[in-house]
């Protein structure tokens, strides 16, 4: 592990650097020599899908294309440590829970089903079957099926996801909170009513078009690397690139990329964004109403007879409501929208000017903006944006929801999802022959609420932490303990498996690095890429132990023990052939026909976006311009109110990723790219906000959650580290800071977790400093 320091990082993103932490991460895994032969099977026609992350491959036949993170993930997927019955043996779950998440990963990939034993407050193992009876005698035994809980991560394949809802929906539940509900979730509540889709309208293609990119809240240098080299090449050929981002991210000024032998050689880099606007956390929506202002005051002059500065064609045949919006932007105010978004009229006017004369755009975004309470209406302003000058539905533009999870796109697709549309629900009858449960289920936060109020008893996870990644973690952990039965099938040792119900399982599967031996020979699964792309997946690694099953056999051993070998469909024989899991699914979803034959096509095939095509399933058959006012009535505005003169100021927190870290996965204590060595217990914080306080940079405080429950929230021992960041905002890494983000705090509609925007206060930290594995996070 690195010394604890905090260093200006002076190099570009990617780079020599970048190569480095890779090579480190494959010696801390004891793979150097098989994980590079790993390295280059990833998003290979023949290999497997990089569970780095959902961003596209820029050509699949291509060589390998470097990605640091991707390298990280499937190092931590392909180590050669082990967490065996011996190791359980060892500990018990008051032991292990103490320890750090860090530090339980670390310990290695699981290699047996495992039960909790109360008496010994210890892991022992158990067959396979027994594990399955076990759980189907929790389900069968519920009153009611909707007392039970199904999560999913976005790690699952599409044949893992579709067999998953198909056995949980015949069971009789539409209770699947996943990751999306956390994530990309108010992208497809704002997109669907308003352009018809969801789903990202553009295609990697678009990126060697567009004249403008736009990026909101994303940090692709960590979390999308590969972004980086479509950013790249855009900026080599001329196009402007805008940043929207309170934090001034490396990745999003320079990049030095891995590919280039001229750049690696001369230690050269790119520059990525042409603009940078600093707005303030959650300021989005007045920036792009002053951006759209703009806009409209500048076709306004023209007068519209000569042709103006909108797409007024692509207006008057393809939308309705623009008249509301653009009253509602000439009534707007300059003063508000640039108090709320912390920039000025002349940045909002500069980058409406690069709009205006750009041909194609592209929008992108990221947590930044899904995160928020307004969190729905901001996607519905950033596509207002590109509507105003026909920017979606033609080549070089379009949205573009920039995903997380590998699959999470994918496990929508295959029906993941608590709020199923009716007709997904009619196809599933017709096929199957078994009435689906009508009713809406529950999301992650409604899963909480329930467990909580005794009425979830089960909870079974098909991957993910949902301990850790979860918000108000007192409430979750009080919520998970509550219950009967907890489960989850799972890579490696995490937080969720300790927090645990009276009875638990943990159930190890096969990762997607590996070769997946069923009745019928190697099985090759299917992903959906963050642009609509679906393609096969093959590991290449022999498994982590003998004892492992895929998720796909796991689901459909789960499902015959509870259900019944046939019932509705023959789940063994499923398991032992996945080509016919797809001619299942080819019935259910149109969009998916032939699904075996285009799947096996090296590159797969794009799956249909009516929206690319102009083609708008929305009620009234066309796209919508909606209209939203600036939030003014956000729980940080309302804590600002609140506060007594003289208090302490209240921030607005916003929790993110660090470099060196998967979600709740944390493969190192190092964040490069901000300058963050050997600790992640910091908060970046304006230099004159900290002499505010009448504090120092380097001193330790404790974060408190402003809420009007009644409840306390704190997040002990941080470091303030003085930082480039707007006034008043805070940041701090995730999941540490996940105890402050209260239950009730969710975008509306959508119902995520805002936590890009919990309002804080800062005071010292008064105890002495106890240094506790948990806290500390300390190496192995
Ligand atoms: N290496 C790595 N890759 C990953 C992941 C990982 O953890 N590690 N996670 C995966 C997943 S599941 C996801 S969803 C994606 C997440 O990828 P991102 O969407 O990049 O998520 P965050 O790291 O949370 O970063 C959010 C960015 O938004 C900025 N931001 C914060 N608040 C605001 C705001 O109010 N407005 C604006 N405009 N910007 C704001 C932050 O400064 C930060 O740059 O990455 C995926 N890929
Ligand atoms: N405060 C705060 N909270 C957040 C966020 C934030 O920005 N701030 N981001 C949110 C977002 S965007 C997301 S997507 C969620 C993530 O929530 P999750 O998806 O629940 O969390 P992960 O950390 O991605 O899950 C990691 C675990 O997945 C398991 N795993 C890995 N590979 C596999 C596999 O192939 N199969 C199976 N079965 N299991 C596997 C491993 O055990 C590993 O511990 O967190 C959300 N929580
Ligand atoms: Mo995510």
């Amino acid at each position: 592990m690195s010394e604890q320091k905090i260093e200006f990082y002076k190099g570009a993103a990617g780079g020599w650097g970048a190569l480095r932490s890779v090579s480190q991460a494959l010696m801390r895994q004891d793979i150097a020599v098989k994980g590079a032969k790993t390295l280059l099977s990833a998003n290979q026609p023949d290999g497997f899908d990089c569970p780095g992350c959902a961003w596209p491959d820029r050509n699949h036949h291509s060589t390998f294309e470097f990605c640091e993170n991707g390298a990280k993930a499937v190092a931590a997927e392909a180590t050669a440590r082990r967490v065996t019955p011996e190791f359980f043996a060892r500990h018990t779950v008051a032991e292990l829970v103490a320890q750090s998440d860090f530090w339980l990963e670390d310990q290695g990939r699981l290699t047996e089903p495992m039960v909790y034993d109360a008496a010994s407050d210890q892991y022992r193992p158990i067959d396979w079957d027994s594990a399955f009876a076990l759980i189907a005698r929790h389900l069968n035994a519920l009153p009611d099926p909707n007392q039970a809980i199904f999560y999913t991560s976005g790690r699952a394949s599409n044949e893992a996801a579709f067999l998953y809802q198909l056995f949980v929906r015949a069971y009789g539940t539409n209770n699947f909170p996943d990751c999306s509900n956390m994530c990309h979730e108010p992208s497809g509540s704002g997109m669907k009513p308003q352009i018809g889709v969801g789903k990202g309208t553009v295609q990697l293609a678009d990126f060697e078009q567009a004249d403008a990119i736009f990026i909101f809240g994303q940090n692709p240098g960590t979390n999308h690397p590969r972004m980086l080299g479509e950013l790249r090449a855009a900026h080599k050929r001329g196009a402007r690139i805008l940043s929207f981002n309170p934090l001034r991210e490396r990745g999003l000024e320079r990049f030095q990329d891995p590919q280039s032998k001229l750049e690696m050689a001369t230690l050269g880099a790119t520059p990525i964004s042409t603009h940078y606007f600093q707005l303030r956390v959650g300021g989005d929506i007045a920036a792009v109403k002053g951006i759209m202002k703009h806009v409209i005051a500048q076709d306004d002059a023209l007068g519209h007879g000569c042709g103006g500065v909108l797409d007024h064609a692509f207006i008057a045949e393809h939308t309705t409501g623009f008249e509301a919006l653009a009253e509602d932007l000439r009534a707007e105010d300059w003063g508000l929208l640039e108090a709320e978004s912390g920039l000025s009229r002349a940045q909002m006017q500069t980058a409406a000017d690069v709009y205006i004369a750009a041909r194609s755009t592209i929008v992108c975004w990221g947590m930044g903006i899904t995160q928020h309470m307004h969190s729905v209406a901001a996607v519905q302003m950033l596509v207002n944006l590109l509507l105003l000058r026909g920017n979606i539905g033609r080549p070089g533009a379009g949205a573009c929801p920039v995903r997380g999870h590998s699959n999470v796109q994918g496990d929508r697709s295959m029906g993941i999802w608590e709020k199923p549309p009716a007709a997904l629900l009619d196809r599933l009858q017709q096929v199957f022959g078994f009435e689906p449960p009508r009713a809406n289920g529950v999301d992650v936060v409604e899963s909480i609420r329930l467990m909580l109020e005794g009425r979830g008893k089960v909870f079974f996870a098909l991957g993910g932490n949902f301990a850790a990644a979860t918000p108000d973690t007192h409430a979750t952990w009080q919520a998970l303990r509550r219950c009967d039965l907890t489960v989850h099938v799972t890579t490696k040792l995490n937080r969720s498996h300790l927090v645990h119900g009276r009875e638990a399982l943990i159930l190890p599967c096969l990762g997607r690095t590996e070769i997946d031996m069923q009745a019928t020979g190697p099985q090759g699964v299917t992903v959906e890429d963050s642009m609509g792309m679906v393609h096969i997946s093959s590991g290449i690694n022999p498994p982590a132990s003998e004892h492992l099953l895929s998720e796909i056999a796991i689901v459909a051993r789960l499902a015959a023990a509870t259900l019944g070998v046939q019932r509705p469909v023959p789940w063994l024989e499923l398991a032992g052939d996945y080509v016919r899991i797809r001619e299942l699914i080819e019935q259910v979803f149109d969009d998916f026909h032939d699904f075996n034959a285009r799947v096996a096509v090296p590159g797969g095939f794009k799956l249909r976006n009516a929206a690319s095509e102009r083609i708008w399933e929305t009620p009234r058959g066309k796209a919508g311009f909606f209209v939203h006012a600036v939030p003014r009535d956000t729980p940080v505005h309302r804590a600002r109110a609140a506060r007594s003169p003289g208090a302490s100021p209240v921030f607005t927190l916003f929790t993110t990723r660090s470099h060196d870290q998967y979600n709740t996965t944390i493969y190192g204590m190092d964040d490069r790219y901000r300058g963050v060595f050997g600790q992640r217990r910091v908060v970046f914080i304006h230099a004159e906000d900290i002499r505010a306080l009448g504090m120092k940079n380097g001193d330790w405080v404790d974060l408190q959650t402003v809420w009007d429950d009644g409840q306390q929230r704190s997040a002990e021992r941080f470091r303030l580290v003085a930082y480039d960041i707007p006034r008043g905002c805070i940041a701090a890494y995730y999941p540490e800071t996940n105890p402050l983000v209260p239950l009730s705090a969710t975008a509306i509609v959508a119902g995520t977790p805002s936590s890009k925007s919990i309002p804080v206060q800062l005071v010292a930290h008064r105890l002495p400093a106890v240094p506790s594995p948990a806290l500390e996070e300390m190496a192995a």
